[in-house]
């Protein structure tokens, strides 16, 4: 053999070694039978035949593959919340954006290289099919963590709903429910379990552990202790973080944040830990709800529950975190400012909206019209009017600054990057204001932006592609709080290559892969439906309820006036009759 061949092998191997493995996983997505709270038995969405779908795992490296086949009788999808997909825009998996669905019956293979390591999850981007209980952890190593600990444990919680979220969605989306009230889960699961039922946490005197906490909720914010211990902050969304001692973790609806907790050094007792859902976005509580849940945290079966000190409730901020990898605070070529409004528009609908623009997908999925239209790939129009589409340039630093002026507290997503948190204040942010960001600031992927505040973040134009960006509140998706963050779509044209099958689901569905958001060339998007719109003339949701009434009232009126009016020619018709008889 000759040496260069064995150089060749060696450099094989070794490329071999840093490049991982690929790490396939089967799942067939269908409808089981579950009973999680043992409260209700109900229909769910569940994977190979069971519920809860199973966590996945890789090392960073890492392909992780996952082969779905599609045993529902409605299409699916797959995003894996938090993951780069650098060249893999066509992996990210919400539908119209960068698929069309995998069609009931129909296969798919999400592949997808692994740079990232932290806690991830995994669920359907198809309207509210999540919330039916397809959702799992994806949990991704490194070969040496940034902190040392004993083991690591997963704890995921997320609200429970008895009925299906397709009629829940309907109710929600309703001329019916004027005031946006969305749908009140039915209780909490921790790591799947319910009602009175425990979950239970098995720690074991000494050591040290990684709890990777994890808020799969559809609405539900959730704050997380543990009675008598303290817990260290070493990760959010992905994200290292220098250890932070803290008393409780808030989590909105897709964060996660992993936290050491060292365990006693005798199992004389065994201890309380708290899951308490956040009311606050619940219009209504429903009589017997059990909002805080908990769970017991077990040294010894034979143990006594430990009685005794307060939780430390006080409030958990992100923002100050400071990331174990530091990067310095970006600046920005080019800023957008969204704001975040909720209101009744012209279909009589509830609506999220930036910018008073409420999403409705294309015709065409995004990915394909920035692929398919040449230089026109440039113009936001072509994207249409209601994807609300922000095209931005290779390697531009951007930054957005939203400012949520609705009365409740909602966490944004973007797509496709960690983003930096740079300020957070009271809205509406004021543009002559210079902030001043943390040398290093903390980067995640989901943030929550209270009522009436801002929050600027920034992030580097560096991976093409069709990004979402959205509230991660299942029912505001479904009501229109999305935009799409276009991405350089002319390196899009150079890189990507989107695998045959999804254009085979399109094809067998009926949708389009080419053109603008109407199919067609240029801007000329004829045929895309358009609305629905604000009521003009900027009336406020109390002032169109007076003017509702007015009308109401004023049309009674003219009805009465009909109707006795009609009454009335009925009397002179039968007074002309008894006269004509007569
Ligand atoms: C992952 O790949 C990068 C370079 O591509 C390499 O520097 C790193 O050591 C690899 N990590 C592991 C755990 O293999
Ligand atoms: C989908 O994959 C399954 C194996 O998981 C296979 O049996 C089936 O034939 C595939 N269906 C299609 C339409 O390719
Ligand atoms: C999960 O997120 C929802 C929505 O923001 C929130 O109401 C709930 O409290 C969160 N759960 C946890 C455990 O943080
Ligand atoms: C047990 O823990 C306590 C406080 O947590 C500490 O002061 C003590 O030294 C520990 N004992 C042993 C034997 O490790
Ligand atoms: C066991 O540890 C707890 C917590 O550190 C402590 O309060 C308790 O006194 C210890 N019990 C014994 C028997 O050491
Ligand atoms: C639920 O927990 C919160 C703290 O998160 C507390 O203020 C409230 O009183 C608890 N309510 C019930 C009914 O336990
Ligand atoms: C959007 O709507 C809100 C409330 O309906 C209104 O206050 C605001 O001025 C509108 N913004 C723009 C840019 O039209
Ligand atoms: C994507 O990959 C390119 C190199 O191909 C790299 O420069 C860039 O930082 C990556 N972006 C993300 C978000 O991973
Ligand atoms: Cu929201």
């Amino acid at each position: 053999m000759r040496w260069e061949y064995l150089g060749a092998i060696f450099v094989a191997l070794i490329a071999c070694l840093v490049q991982g493995k690929e790490v396939i996983n089967y799942w067939d997505i269908g409808y089981v039978e579950a009973n999680p709270d043992g409260q209700q038995q109900r229909q769910v969405i569940g994977v190979n035949g069971k519920w809860p779908p199973p966590a996945l795992h890789a090392m960073i490296n890492d392909t992780l593959v996952v082969e779905v086949r599609n045993s529902l009788d409605k299409p699916t999808t797959l995003h894996t919340h938090g993951i780069y997909q650098n060249g893999t825009n066509y992996m990210d998996g919400p539908s119209m954006v960068t698929q069309c669905g995998i069609p009931a019956g129909a296969n798919m293979t999400y592949r997808m290289e692994i740079s990232q390591t932290g806690t991830y999850w995994i669920h359907s981007h198809y309207s509210a099919q999540y919330v039916d209980g397809i959702r799992a952890p994806v949990i991704l190593h490194n070969d040496k963590e940034s902190h040392e600990y004993d083991e690591e444990m997963i704890v995921t919680l997320e609200d429970w709903y008895h009925d299906e979220a397709a009629g829940l969605l309907q109710e929600f989306l309703s001329w019916k429910n004027p005031g946006g009230a969305e749908p009140v889960p039915n209780g909490a699961l921790i790591n799947g379990i319910g009602g009175k039922k425990t979950a239970k946490l098995a720690f074991e005197a000494g050591k040290t552990y990684r709890l990777r906490i994890i808020n799969m909720s559809a609405l539900a914010t959730f704050h997380f202790s543990i009675d008598g211990h303290k817990m260290r902050v070493v990760e959010v969304d992905g994200v290292d973080t220098e250890a932070a001692e803290v008393g409780n973790v808030r989590l909105a609806a897709a964060q996660r944040t992993s936290v050491l907790v060292t365990a006693h050094n005798n199992t004389s007792n065994n201890y309380i830990f708290h899951a308490d859902m956040d009311t606050d976005m619940f219009d209504a509580i429903p009589e017997g709800l059990v909002y805080n849940s908990t769970g017991l945290v077990e040294y010894n079966s034979n143990a006594n529950v430990w009685k005794g000190g307060e939780t430390d409730w006080s409030a958990f901020d992100d923002i100050v975190l400071t990331p174990y990898t530091k990067e310095t605070a970006l600046g920005f070529d080019v800023s957008y400012t969204l704001d975040v409004h909720f209101n009744q528009y012209t279909d009589a609908l509830n609506h999220g909206t930036f910018n008073n623009i409420t999403y409705v997908a294309p015709l065409v999925p995004s990915i394909f019209t920035a692929l398919s239209t040449g230089k026109d790939a440039l113009k936001q129009e072509v994207y249409g009017p209601q994807t609300n589409a922000h095209v931005v340039e290779h390697l531009q630093e951007v930054q957005l600054v939203v400012n949520n002026y609705d009365a409740g507290n909602h966490p944004f997503h973007l797509h496709g990057h960690h983003f930096q948190m740079i300020e957070r204040g009271p809205a509406p942010y004021d543009a002559t204001h210079n902030p001043q960001p943390h040398s290093a600031p903390m980067r995640r992927d989901t943030v929550m932006i209270p009522s009436m505040e801002y929050v600027i973040l920034r992030f580097r134009a560096d991976n093409p592609g069709t990004w979402l960006f959205h509230c991660h509140i299942e029912w505001h998706i479904e009501g229109g709080l999305n935009m799409v963050v276009v991405e350089a779509p002319d390196v899009m044209q150079q890189r990507l290559h989107v695998p045959k099958q999804i254009y085979d689901h399109c094809a067998s569905a009926g949708i389009p892969t080419s053109g603008n958001a109407a199919g067609r060339k240029g801007v000329d998007l004829e045929g895309l439906p358009t609305g629905p719109f604000p009521y003009p003339f900027g009336w406020t949701r109390k002032a169109r309820g007076a003017l509702a009434g007015c009308v109401v009232a004023a049309l009674i009126g003219i009805l009465a006036i009909i109707w006795q009016g009609w009454r009335g020619r009925d009397r002179y018709k039968k007074v002309e009759a008894v006269s004509q008889v007569d």
